[in-house]
């Protein structure tokens, strides 16, 4: 795990960023996303078994190489002790809460735990922050908070940022207090704290169980022989989905800007689960009716049925703008799912793994 330094070879100060969620899909665009800005950026990992950095590992460099300005320290956000320790250490001008249990389905499974990571888990950084803040007398540290279209769940779209909330699952609600600590931060100590409100956002980086890369991992696999059957859900519910390659760059606009204040990030776009089916699969020439199979294990015990967003705010203030549209999303990643499926065949092939396994 790296050391700590805020001085550019220059002397002159490099800005310091300190993201939790760094293994994320989020978290390692918003990594490039620093470094190219210049940025030292610190990560909190949590210790696992195995590595989990697959996502990093194209822009790690060794932390022993003094020209390493990406570091990755062991905490969690239910732990409060680490989070104020690296606060401390790291002394960030920015901090990115992107840390959570962000599936929306293990959430009605695993529903404690949900609410201590990411309710819960987002007070303990702000009191880290906070409380760094007041016993240091240092200058402000800016806060972004994660927060999910999920809260507005039932309440039907256009969503924008008056929009009210009406969350329906434990995810979503505890998202919901989360963005309220944010608020209550700001309010109550004059915290820069700033929420995102981001709508779905997808990529070929995006967590395999998540359905737009559930879908295409599969287009790829049954293009290619190595899978028959896709499982799935409900495919009547409608997402307005992004590239999360643009949307990182709204969370960081916000803490540039002279006030802190809540965002909606959207495409303003929203397509149903079918229509990415039938984009994703026709891209390769194949019907998905075929292929697709309902599976009752998928269904959400309450479901958020439609979500589409009105970025009116982050468009007029932040000058921010999605730069990729549906039909590209979905070939980015679809392209790359069927060049990893190509991979996984040529071992499958030459008896290195079953087609069950992943490589
Ligand atoms: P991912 O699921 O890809 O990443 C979540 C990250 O949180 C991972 O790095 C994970 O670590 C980390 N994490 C999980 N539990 C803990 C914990 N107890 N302590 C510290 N870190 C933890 O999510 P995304 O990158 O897609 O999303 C980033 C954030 O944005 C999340 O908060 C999500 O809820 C929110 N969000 C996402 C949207 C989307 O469409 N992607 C839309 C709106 C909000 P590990 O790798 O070890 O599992
Ligand atoms: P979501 O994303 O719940 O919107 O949360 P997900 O891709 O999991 O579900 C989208 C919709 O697809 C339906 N669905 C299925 N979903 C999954 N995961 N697996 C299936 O087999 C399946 N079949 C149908 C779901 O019911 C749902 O309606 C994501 C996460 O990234 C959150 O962290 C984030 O806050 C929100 O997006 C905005």
């Amino acid at each position: 795990m790296g050391t700590v330094s805020n001085t550019a070879g220059s002397g002159k100060k490099k800005k310091t960023a300190l993201i939790t969620g760094i293994t994320g899909q989020d978290g390692s665009y918003l990594t490039e996303f620093l470094l190219e800005k210049g940025y030292e950026v610190h990560g909190i990992i949590r210790r696992s078994s195995n590595f989990n950095t697959q996502r990093l590992d194209h822009i790690y460099v060794d932390p022993h190489n003094s020209s390493a300005r990406m570091k990755l320290h062991y905490g969690d956000l239910t732990d409060a002790s680490a989070l104020r320790k690296w606060v401390d250490t790291i002394c960030p001008d920015e901090v990115y809460n992107l840390g959570a249990q962000s599936h929306v389905g293990v959430s009605f499974e695993n529903p404690d735990y949900t609410a201590d990571v990411v309710a819960t888990g987002a007070l303990r950084l702000l009191e880290a922050v906070r409380t760094h803040i007041e016993s240091t007398g240092r200058q402000q540290i800016k806060y972004y908070q994660a927060g999910s279209s999920e809260m507005y769940g039932a309440t039907p779209p256009p969503q924008d940022e008056n929009t009210v909330f009406h969350p329906r699952s434990p995810y979503a609600v505890s998202k919901v207090a989360a963005h309220w600590y944010t608020v209550n931060y700001r309010e109550a100590y004059g915290l820069f704290a700033c929420n995102g409100i981001l709508f779905n956002h997808e990529s070929p980086r995006r967590g395999e169980n998540f359905v737009t890369r559930k879908i295409t991992r599969a287009v790829g696999r049954i293009k290619i022989g190595l899978q028959k059957k896709l499982f799935l859900g409900n495919l009547k519910a409608s997402r307005d989905w992004g590239f999360a390659g643009d949307y990182v760059e709204a969370m960081w606009l916000m803490l540039q800007q002279e006030k802190p204040d809540d965002y909606v990030v959207a495409t303003e776009e929203s397509h149903t689960v079918e229509e990415f089916l039938e984009e994703a699969f026709g891209f390769v020439g194949l019907d998905w009716k075929e292929c697709v199979e309902i599976d009752p294990r998928y269904f959400r015990p309450s479901e958020v049925d439609n979500l589409r967003g009105s970025a009116e705010k982050a468009r007029k203030v932040l000058g921010w703008k999605p730069k990729v549209g549906f039909k590209q999303l979905v070939a980015m990643m679809v392209s790359g799912d069927l060049e990893r499926a190509n991979r996984e065949k040529v071992l499958v092939d030459n008896g290195y793994i079953d087609s069950h396994q992943q490589p």
